[in-house]
């Protein structure tokens, strides 16, 4: 696999194009590349950083002769094609949440898992962005001082939700602005029946409601941490929130450390040499990551690490990264990435 014919699948989104910019800008070894998306942008013309592609409509008979196709069109149609792409010889790198919790099928942060990767049959799949996010920042903490528990709470972007969330955030500030009256239509969830305005607003759910009580964005976050760490008994808890911003997901963390006596330096000196995460704490220079700042960074931003005062083994964290690169499109390329080294070395 030295040479690579890819299919990204969901191709004109807000994820499918973050993947072709970074094939792109990160020189991976492409030998073609097939754009695919629904019926109705087939034969559409999109232009990525200064090269055109035009789309093609996504059915089974595309997949001949592709390599890795990476698919971020929903879940629904993951179900529908990522077999076929896998018995036409293509090994799928998926970013919606259809197989992540399937036993044999890799849940894949290069950081935190790589070895996972080497197991897979045909299909990885690509966690989360708010998990992403998380894991990666905790993989070193909990290395050296073990994990007892997690509390989080997500303030996420509204790309997050796809083009026409970033769209509907944009036209409700422009609502605002001319005092003409609010319309929402995509946000809590598309498919929900109610929906309420995010321009200068604050959405407690993300995703459908499950029977707990908890939104599925959260269960995704509680049960995909779990599998990714190989901790069935993590205890783990999340409430995610959406916020007008229109990139970058933001996480306040409260962790429990195994070990006694672990101070603010030790977390600080742990993520300092981690990879992909830059610190940024300290607080007489006001230095704390925002997603503003975050927003085209391929890394995942830590600061305000604080002791609980009354909990000897508990820490608070603020992390953030940008929800479409690590948090999706650059996670599943550097997921594509390993793969062709591991099938190299292989050959
Ligand atoms: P989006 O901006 O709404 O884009 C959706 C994409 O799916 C578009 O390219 C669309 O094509 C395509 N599509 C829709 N119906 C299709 C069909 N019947 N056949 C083929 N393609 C179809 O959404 P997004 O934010 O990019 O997210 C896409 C998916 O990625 C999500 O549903 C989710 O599963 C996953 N996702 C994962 C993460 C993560 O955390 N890792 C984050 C965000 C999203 P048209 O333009 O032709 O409609
Ligand atoms: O809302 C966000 O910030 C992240 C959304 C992710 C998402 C959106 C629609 C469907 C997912 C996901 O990746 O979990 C899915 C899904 O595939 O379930």
């Amino acid at each position: 696999m030295s040479k690579v014919n890819v299919a990204i699948i969901g191709a004109t989104g807000a994820v499918g194009t973050k993947i072709l910019e970074k094939l792109l800008e990160r020189k991976f070894p492409l030998n073609s590349i097939k754009l695919l998306a629904s019926k109705r942008s087939a034969g559409k013309e999109i232009e990525i950083s200064g090269q055109k592609f035009t789309i093609e409509e996504a059915n089974p008979e595309a997949f001949e002769g592709i390599d890795i196709a990476f698919f971020s069109a929903g879940g629904n149609i993951s179900e529908m094609l990522a077999e076929e792409a896998v018995k036409r010889g293509a090994v799928v790198i998926d970013n919606t949440s259809a197989f992540r919790m399937v036993e044999d099928i890799p849940l894949v942060v290069p950081e935190v898992n790589l070895d996972a990767l080497r197991q897979h049959k045909g299909i990885i799949a690509n966690p989360n962005c708010s998990t992403i996010q998380m894991v990666a920042a905790l993989e070193p903490i909990r290395e050296k001082f073990g994990l007892k528990r997690i509390v989080v709470s997500t303030y996420q972007a509204v790309s997050g939700a796809g083009v026409e969330a970033i769209d509907e955030l944009e036209s409700q500030s422009d609502q605002l602005q001319s005092r003409a009256e609010i319309e929402a239509q995509i946000l809590p969830s598309a498919a929900g029946k109610k929906h309420y305005p995010i321009a200068f607003n604050v959405i407690p759910q993300i995703d459908a409601f499950d029977e707990s009580g908890y939104t599925l964005e959260e269960l995704k976050m509680m049960n995909e941490t779990k599998k990714i760490f190989g901790m069935p008994n993590l205890q783990v808890s999340a409430t995610c929130v959406r916020l007008p911003v229109v990139t970058g997901h933001s996480e306040s963390l409260y962790l429990e450390v195994e070990d006694e006596n672990v101070t603010v330096e030790d977390i600080h000196e742990v993520l300092r040499g981690a990879e992909s995460i830059v610190l940024q704490d300290d607080i007489q220079t006001q230095t704390y990551p925002m997603p503003l700042f975050a927003e085209g960074k391929d890394e995942i931003f830590v600061g305000r690490v604080r002791k609980d005062p009354d909990h000897a083994n508990g820490f608070h964290l603020w992390i953030v990264a940008d929800n479409l690169l690590k948090g999706a499109a650059l996670n599943s390329v550097q997921i594509a990435e390993r793969l062709v080294e591991i099938e190299t070395s292989i050959d």
